[in-house]
């Protein structure tokens, strides 16, 4: 068993001191309110009176507050206290803000993980919930089995910005698929249809098929290459089918109208032959 502290007692940062309670952990927390801290206390936390002290109690400190502004003013406050320990900071943010605030972690004589958490707090300690990490390795390799608490984790390699850049591109591909949902509930409910038949039997099994192309499209994309598999981008273009749809059901087209303008440019650049996935070639070019 290992000592963690935690500081930040929000609702993700309860999550995460009662994933460690639960697995035997000796656990410390501390939050800026402190009556938020009793709760944990009562299940068997121990209450640390400042940041610096959560530092000074543990090997591992965990890090969970709303920005890292305030990771900052935290670190700042706990300084020398934090020589020799491993801090992981699960506070969402940038890969520059996540590498900046590495260097600062490590002048003080500490090891820097950054964390991604793909999860909400009901999901931490559950096998579905994936934290990302990144920063120092060793450090990950050598508590481990105090990172695996909080669900599967997996470490992406010394650059403390990965992990926050993975769980943003996550949230990207998550956010694009709840676009499609949106879009899809709009047009059923137009047509007075049972939005909830038509997603439970009919949506959810064609989002999961269409999972199946994602792998080669990201081969295509890696290649920068894009040969057409049966549906060339100048057939789905052919003619504004959601457009005039949209106009028809009185549903507005604007989630994904730019969306279909990419695919009409790329199309107009000469690439109607090929897939989908060259759409990222005007997202960003190498
Ligand atoms: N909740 C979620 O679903 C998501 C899942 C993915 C990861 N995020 C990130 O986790 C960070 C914390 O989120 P949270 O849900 O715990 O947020 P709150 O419940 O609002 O709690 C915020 C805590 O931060 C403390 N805090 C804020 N500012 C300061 C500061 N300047 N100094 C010290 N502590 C500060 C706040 O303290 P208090 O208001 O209770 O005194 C809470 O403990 C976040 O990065 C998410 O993006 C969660």
């Amino acid at each position: 068993m290992s000592s963690v502290s935690v500081v930040g007692l929000g609702a993700m940062g309860t999550a995460l001191a009662d994933a460690l309670l639960a697995a035997g952990h000796t656990t410390t927390v501390w939050n800026r309110t402190p009556a938020k801290a009793d709760p944990l206390v009562e299940r068997g936390a121990r209450r640390a009176g400042s940041v610096a002290e959560a530092a000074g109690a543990a090997e591992v400190v965990v890090f969970c507050v709303l920005g890292y502004a305030d990771v900052h003013t935290l670190v700042d406050a706990a300084q020398d206290a934090l020589r020799g320990r491993v801090v992981v900071n699960l506070t969402n943010g940038s890969p520059d803000e996540a590498r900046e605030l590495a260097d600062k972690v490590r002048a003080l004589g500490a090891e820097y993980l950054d964390g991604g958490i793909m999860a909400v707090p009901a999901m931490i300690g559950r096998p579905e919930a994936l934290v990302l990490y990144s920063g120092s390795t060793p450090a990950f390799e050598g508590h481990r089995e105090v990172l695996k608490v909080f669900g599967r984790a997996v470490c992406l390699g010394d650059d403390a910005g990965r992990a926050p850049l993975y769980d943003l591109a996550l949230l990207t591909g998550m956010y694009g698929m709840f676009a499609g949902f949106l879009q899809s509930a709009a047009l059923v409910r137009s047509a007075g249809a049972d939005v909830e038949e038509f997603t439970t039997a009919l949506l959810v099994p064609w989002l999961h098929a269409m999972t199946g192309a994602l792998p080669e499209m990201a081969a295509q994309a890696a290649k920068g290459a894009y040969p057409a598999a049966g549906s060339n981008l100048a057939m789905q273009v052919a003619h504004d089918a959601l457009g005039d749809l949209g106009r028809a059901q009185g549903v507005s087209t604007e989630l994904l109208a730019p969306l279909f303008e990419l695919m009409r440019r790329r199309v107009a650049d000469g690439h109607g032959d090929e897939g989908l996935a060259g759409v990222v070639e005007l997202l960003h070019r190498p």
